[in-house]
């Protein structure tokens, strides 16, 4: 209830893929969307993650106390051409400064156009006319525009989870217009940097003849207007600082201690894709230990690098290349008391995450694009203050807006993150407090609620 005792107006998100109640929320999106929809009551409307025969109109329902969910399934030939096809092997690439990536094709677009409207079908059955509709990132750019063809004037805002690249690259997407002069159709665009907001007034100013309006809002081409601002996600500090700091008793994150043998740590936890920079990172170990002997059987590199979006080529190609590199570093390096890379394509529990972020001397997080990078943060959120590890950066993540006291680096840049490697391992433990309490101040000031919050306030008011 707000203070005038008027219950606020219901949430609905919509993103791809809906984490469902039973589900251990993996990546902090999900558990803020819950927090969100717990607090507001609400509906979570996604894919389910399963393929129909065909594209089925049946929606499978579930409440979980103020939470509703309802999900679609997919047919075959909409997965592939919507989710393996242009959101994963056109936008994304694209989105990611990696335009010799993208595989654009014609029927792919088709069936991103196609997926949007079966979504606005759905959805446009379960809405109130006083929803406040939240959708979620580059699966659903159009999405807003096909509610409106279907007559919903309700308040609709659009998170862009990824960065959005310099206008110059946009205008090589073909038909970009078409797609995003959607963006047009929300009345707020949230993204995560200043950089990010600056590529989006850019190409609309100066690309599609658009316009800003007093009040900081765009017109787009077609006359809407619409607001654009910056919101960078977070993560639960309090809670994962938390989680953190017991899990240091647990019986795996202890072993897993042990197993160092004295060894300083340094880890790097990523979705295994191409954007997280992992084969430069394993480059970058390499130089280390290719110049600096001394530091052979004293340090060890833990990177755990769940896989993702097998069904793109692009994404086996990388699993194999990163299967190699270990192999060669380690066939190079090891000894047979000492591995010096442990990699593991495999994902854990949050809590022993935690636990091995806090056991880590070295965060080491080079993505060569991250809209934001989280894990950034849980690292530093998961240090024990009176000896944190140091966070080494790419400058090309969100993130590096923010914690600026990383030691941030060009992850192109082998001798660079090399030497930042080094830097870290050595560096006072007076600084290395420094730098911690900065950071952790910006995530405190600037956690998960605080997010939602300002975008929910920037959307309703
Ligand atoms: C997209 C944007 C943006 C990872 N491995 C395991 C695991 N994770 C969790 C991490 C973290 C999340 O997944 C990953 O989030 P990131 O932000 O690092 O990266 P993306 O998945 O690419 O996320 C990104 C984000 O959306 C939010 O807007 O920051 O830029 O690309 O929370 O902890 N979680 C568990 N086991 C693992 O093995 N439980």
């Amino acid at each position: 209830m707000s203070r005038t005792g008027k219950k606020p107006a219901r949430l609905v998100v919509v993103s791809n893929r809906v984490a469902m109640p039973k589900q251990t929320a993996t990546g902090g999106l999900a558990s803020a969307m819950r927090a969100a929809l717990q607090e507001r009551g609400g509906l979570w409307f996604g894919w389910s993650g399963k393929i129909a025969p065909s594209s089925a109109e049946e929606q499978h329902r579930l409440n979980d106390g103020q939470i509703d969910y309802v999900t679609i399934d997919l047919s075959r030939a909409d997965h592939d051409d919507f989710y393996a096809g242009f959101a994963n092997r056109t936008l994304w690439p694209l989105f990611h400064y990696r335009p010799d990536l993208v595989d654009y094709q014609r029927s792919h677009l088709e069936g991103y156009l196609r997926v949007n409207a079966l979504f606005a079908d759905e959805l446009v059955k379960l809405l109130e006319p006083d929803d406040i509709i939240w959708v979620h990132d580059y699966h659903l750019i159009p999405l807003a525009a096909m509610l409106r063809e279907r007559g919903v004037r309700n308040r609709i805002g659009f998170f862009l989870h990824t960065p959005l690249p310099a206008a110059a690259l946009l205008i090589a997407l073909p038909k970009h217009r078409e797609l995003l002069e959607t963006l047009a159709s929300y009345d707020l665009v949230g993204l995560h940097t200043a950089r990010d907001l600056r590529a989006l007034e850019d190409y609309f100013l100066h690309e599609v003849g658009g316009a800003m309006r007093p009040g900081g809002r765009l017109r787009a081409a077609n006359g809407r207007l619409f607001r654009a601002g910056v919101f960078p996600i977070s993560i639960d500090t309090a809670e994962v600082a938390d989680i953190a700091r017991k899990s240091m008793t647990e019986e795996s994150v202890r072993d897993f201690r042990q197993s160092l043998d004295g060894r300083d740590l340094i880890i790097g936890v990523d979705r295994l894709d191409y954007s997280k920079g992992l084969a430069q990172r394993f480059e970058a170990f390499a130089h280390v230990l290719e110049r600096s002997p001394t530091l052979h059987s004293r340090v060890t590199f833990l990177q755990i690098a769940p896989p993702s979006r097998g069904a793109v080529p692009e994404y086996r190609l990388i699993r194999r290349e990163l299967e190699r590199m270990a192999g060669h570093i380690n066939g190079k390096f090891a000894t047979p008391e000492w591995v010096p890379i442990r990699y593991v394509n495999q994902s854990f529990p949050h809590t022993l995450l935690a636990g091995y972020y806090r056991v880590a001397r070295v965060g080491l997080v080079t993505p060569l694009r991250d809209g934001m990078n989280l894990v950034a943060k849980e690292y530093v959120a998961s240090q024990d203050p009176k000896n944190p590890g140091v966070l080494v950066l790419s400058r090309f993540a969100g993130a590096a807006q923010e914690l600026t006291e990383a030691l941030l680096v060009n992850p192109a840049d082998t001798v660079e993150v090399a030497d930042a490697l080094e830097r870290a391992l050595a560096m006072p433990q007076r600084e290395r407090i420094a730098r911690w309490r900065s950071m952790m101040d910006v995530l405190q000031r600037h956690d998960l609620t605080a997010w939602r919050n300002a975008f929910l306030h920037a959307l309703t008011s």
